[in-house]
């Protein structure tokens, strides 16, 4: 793995903050057994089914399973009830009209709102929006347009995505548009309605994910200025290797793929995974990236105060930071929101910095990171004020 060499700070043209984060989570809530229980009464009846064709049995999912295998417990959701109904397994959302506000965009604009609350910022001070996130709603008009309409802010807008790397992605890309001068003030808004692409009928993954909205602003700072309570972006990263190991087909073709292209089937074109060899990869690529990354700004693990990782499995992130460290890493350091939030794809890290960062002094260093499809990682090196 090559990662780029850190610019040093007399190559930076200027230097960038996080002004302000906003989190929002669905109110309602799936805990495991209540998600097994719905999954189990599906695979029962699907079993009868099978049974009358001579088909191999569906497996009966279980709490204690993903408890150990993942460390999830509950899960918030836009939608609960048409996904614990066992004879939809998917979340109810109706359609809107071209000219009411897409789905998406209503569920982005609210963490949108609460980081500029946070930020103490206007919409009207912004001079560019992304949305950056691992399951978009359409591929145009950008989303990011309709937030920028929806909030009132001028500028420019725009859409990227990169797994659940995205919120990392689209920091990279906003923190040097800021360092070469392009922009002043950029937006950055993470809608993640993950359960929309899950297929809640496929044992292998029904319990992983959870939805959530996050976003955040970068803004640029003057030379020897400082932020008190705010986090000076020292430098970001990104890493990528093609792997088809998580993958979702859907698109503008998937319905020319079919037999019969009026009808789209979504065997395929749902999120799946070959979670064991992903686990496997991601804990050795995880680690490196993380050693050499901050090699290139002459840190260490030892130096950083936190760690923000992606929130997808916690014995995945303890194996990370116990390669990285060479020993165990505790909850105060690399703290955890999976367990009672899920995988909320590219939002994770993002609701773990926002929730554990006011304890740290001026000074202390943390990082950023996370892991998602492509194969992708992103980092960043943050630094109280
Ligand atoms: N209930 C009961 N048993 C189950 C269930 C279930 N729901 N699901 C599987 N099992 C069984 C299997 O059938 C198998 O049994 P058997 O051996 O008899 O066939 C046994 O449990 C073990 O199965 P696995 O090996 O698949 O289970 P794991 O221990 O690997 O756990 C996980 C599965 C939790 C999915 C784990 O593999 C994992 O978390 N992998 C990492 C992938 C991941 O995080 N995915 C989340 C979405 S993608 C993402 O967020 C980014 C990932 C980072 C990629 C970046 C790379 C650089």
């Amino acid at each position: 793995m090559s990662i780029p060499a850190a610019p040093t700070r007399s190559e930076l043209k200027s230097r960038t903050f996080i002004g302000g984060i906003g989190v929002s989570i669905p109110e309602a809530s799936i805990a495991n057994d209540e998600l097994v229980a719905s999954y189990n009464a599906w695979a029962q009846s699907e079993n009868l089914e099978r049974a009358a064709r001579g088909e191999a049995a569906v497996r009966e999912s279980s709490s204690d399973f993903i408890v150990n295998a993942s460390g999830i417990r509950n899960r918030h959701v836009y939608e609960r009830d048409g996904i614990l109904d066992p004879n939809r397994m998917a979340p109810r959302i109706p359609g809107r009209g071209d000219h009411e506000l897409s789905v998406l965009a209503e569920f982005g604009l609210g963490a949108a709102k609460r980081a500029l609350d946070d930020a103490g910022i206007d919409a009207a001070q912004l001079d560019l929006v992304i949305c950056s996130n691992s399951h978009p709603q359409r591929p145009y008009p950008a989303l990011a347009i309709e937030i920028q309409q929806a909030l009132g802010s001028g500028g420019a807008a725009f859409d990227m995505g990169l797994g659940c790397s995205s919120a990392l992605a689209a920091l990279h890309v906003a923190t040097n548009l800021v360092r070469a001068g392009a922009h002043q003030r950029i937006l950055v808004v993470v809608p993640e309605l993950v359960t929309s692409h899950l297929d809640f009928r496929d044992r292998q993954t029904h319990f992983i994910f959870g939805d959530a909205a996050v976003a955040f602003l970068v803004e640029g700072l003057g030379e020897k200025e400082e932020r008190a309570g705010r986090f000076e972006i020292i430098g970001t990263s990104l890493w990528t290797q093609f792997s088809s190991n998580i993958r979702t087909n859907f698109g503008h073709l998937s319905r020319l793929a079919q037999d019969d292209p009026s009808v789209l089937h979504m065997e395929g074109n749902l999120i799946k995974q070959v979670g064991n060899k992903v686990f496997k990869e991601v804990t050795v690529a995880g680690h490196q990236f993380i050693v050499d990354f901050l090699a290139g700004y002459d840190h260490t693990p030892a130096t950083m105060r936190r760690f923000w990782l992606h929130q997808a499995n916690a014995r995945m992130n303890a194996m990370i930071l116990k390669l990285a460290f060479g020993e165990e890493v505790g909850a105060d350091r690399a703290p955890t929101v999976l367990d009672r939030l899920g995988n909320t794809a590219a939002a994770g890290a993002i609701i773990a910095l926002e929730e554990n960062h006011r304890d740290m002094k001026s000074g202390e260093y943390g990082l950023l990171c996370a892991f998602g499809a492509g194969y992708s990682i992103g980092g960043a090196l943050l630094r109280m004020m």
